[in-house]
């Protein structure tokens, strides 16, 4: 039974015997995540003092080199979830290979991978707009005890065992699900510690915002131009809130708790578009689907499509379900 004012770490184990795979193993990669989310959110919270600290690509008064946040949060997360030697392997959008965790030992029994967006929408943070991190834990198809390969990582999305994403804004907060509704957690930062702030949160099944780069608006499919000229319409609730913060992790929290979708189409620009399969699109989708959304490409479902490599792109449409489905209608409507 979770109840609001809960910490985290009281919800992890409370919650841990509902999982259906009990070991603990996956409350310790949780556990793992929240930690370096504390200490990405440290540093991302200092962003602001560049002129006193220095910026990225400086030598500081220590004589350390300034990161951009975006490596520092790489970093972050590798060394933690490495050091604590409870994945089996881990992927992130900053790095061009999956890396192995000890995973030809075979004493090493441990059964997830993660995927990682360690720090999305970074192009913010120079104007203190919020970013996040998304993350996506599977458990492995290859025999434990042996090296990872690809096809522990190009699983589809309909295989998660957990998701969620840290949005740092206004306050941070992390988000996640384990298959069993989506939970989110706000960090108290006198304290540092993560309470559980929105219980069981849900997409409303309408809502009357969209969120899409417009300035891309000439080179959208038909089928996007016509969804938009629906939503800019004056009838019955319409014209619908145009919000677009460009940081999807806010972006989709904020469509989450008010209604609303974002759409990312492919474009005569980009012909997948921009967002990752497997690091933004997957754990979206999960959580959406978890919180009674829907996630698509404008025509199937993205927790179905077979990944064929580690940095594929898909076109993503993601929220409120009658809003996600009205606007497949109108791409199906231009084919
Ligand atoms: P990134 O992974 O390089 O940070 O890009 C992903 C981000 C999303 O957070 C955001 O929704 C989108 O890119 C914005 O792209 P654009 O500037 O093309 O609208
Ligand atoms: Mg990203």
């Amino acid at each position: 039974m979770s109840r609001k004012n809960q910490t985290l770490g009281e919800f992890i184990i409370e919650n841990q015997s509902s999982f259906k795979y009990t070991s603990g193993e996956l409350s310790r990669l949780i556990n793992s995540i929240r930690l370096a989310a504390k200490v990405v959110n440290h540093e991302v919270n200092k962003a602001g003092l560049v002129d006193i600290i220095g910026a990225a690509g400086d030598t500081n008064i220590q004589g350390e080199d300034q990161q951009k946040l975006d490596v520092y949060a790489n970093e972050k997360f590798i060394q933690t979830l490495t050091n604590r030697n409870i994945v089996c392997g881990i992927a992130s959008e900053e790095e061009d290979d999956f890396i192995s965790i000890n995973s030809q030992d075979e004493n090493n029994q441990n059964k997830y991978v993660v995927l990682i967006d360690p720090l999305d929408g970074s192009s913010n943070i120079d104007v203190n707009v919020s970013v996040g991190t998304i993350f996506s834990i599977y458990r492995r198809v290859t025999p434990v005890g042996t090296p990872v390969t690809i096809d522990d990582f190009l699983q589809k999305g309909n295989q998660q065992v957990a998701a969620g994403y840290v949005v740092y804004g206004t306050s941070t907060m992390l988000v996640y699900t384990t298959g069993d509704g989506v939970n989110g957690f706000t960090l108290n930062p006198a304290l540092g510690t993560l309470y559980l702030s929105h219980p069981n949160m849900q997409f409303p099944e309408d809502g009357n915002i969209y969120s899409i780069n417009e300035g891309n608006y000439n080179h959208f499919p038909q089928g996007v131009k016509d969804y938009l000229k629906y939503c800019q319409k004056e009838e019955d609730n319409r014209p619908y809130t145009s919000r677009y913060i460009g940081s999807l992790v806010s972006d989709f929290h904020r469509n989450m708790i008010k209604g609303g979708i974002y759409i990312y189409p492919k474009s005569s620009k980009n012909a997948a578009g921009k967002l990752r399969l497997l690091y933004e699109c997957n754990p979206m989708a999960y959580i959406a689907e978890q919180a009674n959304g829907k996630a698509s490409d404008g025509f199937t479902r993205i927790l179905d499509i077979e990944p064929t490599e580690l940095h594929q792109r898909v076109p993503f449409f993601c929220g409120s379900t009658n809003m996600v489905e009205k606007a497949e209608e109108f791409m199906q409507n231009a084919e």
